[in-house]
């Protein structure tokens, strides 16, 4: 992934409304989003903004949809110093209390899921029922953190020295920075936020350049949550701006935690500089999943579903399928009927029920499309299906490619076509004999985020999951790639970062953890027998 920034340009006022067609403003109005006025883009416990002004542009339509005035490099200190402020105060608050203000953010979301979802989908360019399915992730990490709130619990360890205990205390950890990427401009920040807060930290977002307006949507409902029960509102802060304000985070000595999602080449810069003040990291980077299918899978359930990973949110999402192994049994049915299946998919507006696929993003994204296609014809892979641009009216005006598979001649794991991850709906096919074949060149990759089995065999499921299996963070059975439930940590392995966010154990992370040993005796014995006695 990468982070587009939009050229921070200027129109005036009457330019902008009047270029902006119903379709756009009708969901802007639902959630007060002003078509006329610049739109402040920080948020520190009260609303401001006078740095450079980015627009936000529609994927579909080319249209701008808003001006955002983003952070100076002084408000986003203030804000970060404001941050420092209300996590000092917040740490305090019982973390059941914070519970219970999750509980009413969850309410607040729930309200306006439709017209939430409808802005993803107008500013991102996913289509509806995934821009509104993203909200309902942040609506489900939220009844997640309500209960953790009540089961954020330590340890008690038995002691070797007579009448001690050693307790394993977790605490509020400070100020947690979530740098967010385009392709989930909601649901990323929701996991970060719902953790953080539940364990009593103050929160400041920067989400990506090209999102501002999802962000500020949310940002205004936690804020109203926070300012009605009178906790200061810097303990959710928000603060767009571009590259330059990423740096500035990543090398705050004032942020203990900093998660990023994002391209590896931005993460390993992130994370070194925030290594090198010895701050926390999570790092959600490059995805480059893999889904395998073997002889004896149900391909009634395994065909829709690699449809859906490799052609889903325009093969936008860390987890989108982008490599396809098919034992060679089945391999020539199976294409048949995938290729079936992506014929019948028509682009449109996102928005529009039944549409299936919508634009890419930007236009940077359309760029890495064209790039990989025209490697792809270089090094004389066969296309399949798709592999242009759609360049007929209306669909001219916004990034709509047609979802593409491609047979490389090389299966080589390490060719550069198999060991990159591109953002785009480019479905790479390979065959293969045996099972250990295909996980070693499902391992085989720089990334390691998820991956999927398709097999009804119990000792196929074994290994897979076992030892010598995927080395991805998400190792799924006979369910795709993509669309991970929160439950569960999310996160990948090797150059994917390591990081885990969302369910799971990966609360731990967003608390300081204190190892207490107490002595209720008269003695004061060392441990492991070692004897000071002067
Ligand atoms: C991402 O692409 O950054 O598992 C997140 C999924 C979603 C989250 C994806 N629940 O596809």
């Amino acid at each position: 992934m990468f982070l587009a920034r939009r050229a921070a340009h200027s129109l005036g006022r009457a330019q902008l409304a009047r270029g902006l067609s119903s379709r756009a403003s009708a969901i802007l109005s639902s959630l007060d989003i002003s078509t006329t006025e610049e739109i402040p883009g920080v948020y520190d416990g009260q609303w401001r903004g006078s740095g450079d002004i980015f627009s936000s542009v529609c994927p579909t339509t080319g249209e701008t949809l808003a001006h955002v005035r983003t952070a100076t490099p002084q408000e986003l200190h203030d804000a970060i110093g404001r941050a420092r402020e209300a996590y000092t105060v917040f740490r305090h608050v019982p973390a059941p209390r914070r519970g219970e203000i999750l509980r009413q953010i969850r309410e607040a979301l729930a309200a306006k899921r439709d017209e939430l979802g409808s802005l993803v989908s107008l500013e991102m360019g996913k289509i509806k029922t995934e821009g509104r399915g993203e909200v309902q992730e942040f609506i489900d990490i939220c009844d997640y953190a309500v209960g953790l709130s009540r089961m954020m619990n330590g340890n008690v360890v038995a002691s070797e020295r007579p009448g001690h205990s050693i307790l394993e205390v977790p605490n509020p950890l400070g100020v947690v920075a979530v740098l967010s990427a385009f392709n989930f401009p909601v649901a990323v920040y929701g996991w970060n936020l719902a953790l953080s807060l539940a364990a009593g930290n103050a929160t400041i977002w920067k989400p990506s350049p090209s999102t501002p307006l999802c962000s500020i949507a949310v940002a205004r409902i936690v804020a109203r949550v926070l300012e009605s029960n009178g906790i200061p509102g810097a303990v959710a802060g928000l603060v767009t701006g571009g590259k330059e304000a990423g740096a500035a985070i990543a090398e705050s000595r004032d942020i203990e935690l900093v998660s990023f999602t994002g391209s590896e080449h931005v993460g390993r810069i992130v994370g070194k500089n925030v290594m090198s003040r010895f701050g926390k990291t999570i790092l959600e980077l490059g995805g480059n999943n893999a889904s395998i299918v073997m002889p004896d899978a149900d391909l009634s359930l395994a065909v829709p579903a690699v449809f859906f990973g490799a052609v889903g949110t325009a093969g936008q999402r860390c987890t989108s399928t982008r490599r396809l192994y098919l034992h060679s049994d089945i391999a020539s049915e199976f294409l048949g009927r995938l290729t079936k299946l992506y014929s019948t998919v028509q682009p449109a507006d996102p928005l529009v029920d039944g549409t299936l696929l919508g634009p890419l993003h930007s236009s940077a994204a359309l760029k890495m499309y064209s790039n990989t296609i025209d490697h792809l014809r270089s090094i004389g892979a066969e296309i399949l299906t798709g592999g242009n641009r759609y360049t007929d009216a209306p669909l001219d005006a916004g990034n709509f490619v047609q979802p593409t598979i491609s047979i490389p001649k090389s299966v080589d794991p390490k060719a550069p076509i198999w060991s990159t991850e591109t953002f785009a709906p480019i479905l790479n096919v390979a065959t293969f004999d045996h099972l250990e074949e295909a996980i070693a060149w499902n391992n085989a990759v720089p990334q390691g985020l998820s991956s999927s089995l398709w097999t009804r065999d119990i000792r196929n499921v074994g290994k897979w999951i076992g030892p010598g299996g995927s080395d991805t963070g998400i190792v799924n059975v006979n369910v795709g790639t993509s669309g991970a439930e929160i439950g569960a940590a999310f996160g990948g392995n090797k150059s994917t970062g390591w990081g885990r966010e969302s369910g799971g154990d990966a609360w731990k992370q967003y608390v300081r953890w204190s190892a207490c040993t107490i002595n209720f005796s008269d003695c004061a014995p060392l441990a492991q027998g070692v004897n000071f006695t002067a």
